[in-house]
């Protein structure tokens, strides 16, 4: 049992020193980590099942909710690169009530952009970036919502890394756009090739993004 813990222990000192936080977010032309749920740490969540893949684990209060006009920016920061190689991905989620209220169960989310991988040589398109950012579908419907980015480090062949924050948002001047929607968990599968693949060997000549297909309007 002790021995267990001096391991453990080590793991989170080393794993403290490495990895990143999405902590702050690009909404139209402004930023706000007030609208950010901030994760408590930059460690990964490293289960596929886990309710942790909403937000990220415990994450501490966003103290605001930013109102941000469809067909506008919308995306994160990174206090860091993006140094583990491994697709991304923004979703929005449709809050039942106020965005500041809702933990992001349920089957209310859906993806508004991916980044994948490019080949010969292979490589993930967001490998350095420090910042990802989209555009709202300018028919999304107005309302608040969570806005959930994730990168998912494969470099640990068969043991996926999730970065994840969410920020809350209102979007305003919006559709009647009804895009398909996904639970989180529930939204891939561990066994998703895009999860799975070792990424050095052999080098992939393809590549699909975990989850549902990207919502453009
Ligand atoms: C969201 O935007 C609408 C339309 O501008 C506004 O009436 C409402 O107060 C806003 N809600 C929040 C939480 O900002
Ligand atoms: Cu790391």
């Amino acid at each position: 049992m002790k021995f267990a813990t001096v391991l453990s222990l080590a793991a989170i000192a080393q794993s403290a020193s490495a990895h990143y936080i999405w902590y702050n977010l690009i909404a139209g032309g402004t930023s706000s980590t007030a609208a950010v749920r901030k994760p408590l740490s930059n460690s990964p969540v490293e289960s596929a099942t886990s309710a942790n893949l909403r937000c990220n684990v415990n994450p501490t209060a966003a103290s605001a909710t930013v109102s941000v006009s469809a067909g506008s920016t919308i995306g994160f920061q990174l206090d860091n690169t993006l140094y583990h190689q491994g697709p991304a991905a923004i979703y929005l989620g449709k809050a039942p009530g106020s965005a500041a209220s809702w933990d992001g169960s349920g089957a209310n989310w859906f993806k508004i952009a991916e980044w994948g991988a490019t080949f010969n040589p292979f490589k993930f398109t967001s490998e350095g970036l420090s910042q990802l950012s989209t555009t709202i579908p300018s028919n999304t419907p107005s309302g608040e919502y969570l806005v959930r980015i994730e990168q998912i480090g494969l470099h640990v062949a068969g043991a996926p890394q999730w970065y994840i924050s969410c920020a809350q948002i209102n979007i305003t001047g919006g559709g009647s756009g009804n895009p398909a929607k996904v639970s989180i968990p529930g939204y891939v599968s561990a066994s998703d090739a895009g999860l799975t693949v070792n990424i050095y060997y052999p080098v992939p000549t393809s590549y699909r993004v975990p989850g549902p297909a990207v919502w453009r309007g």
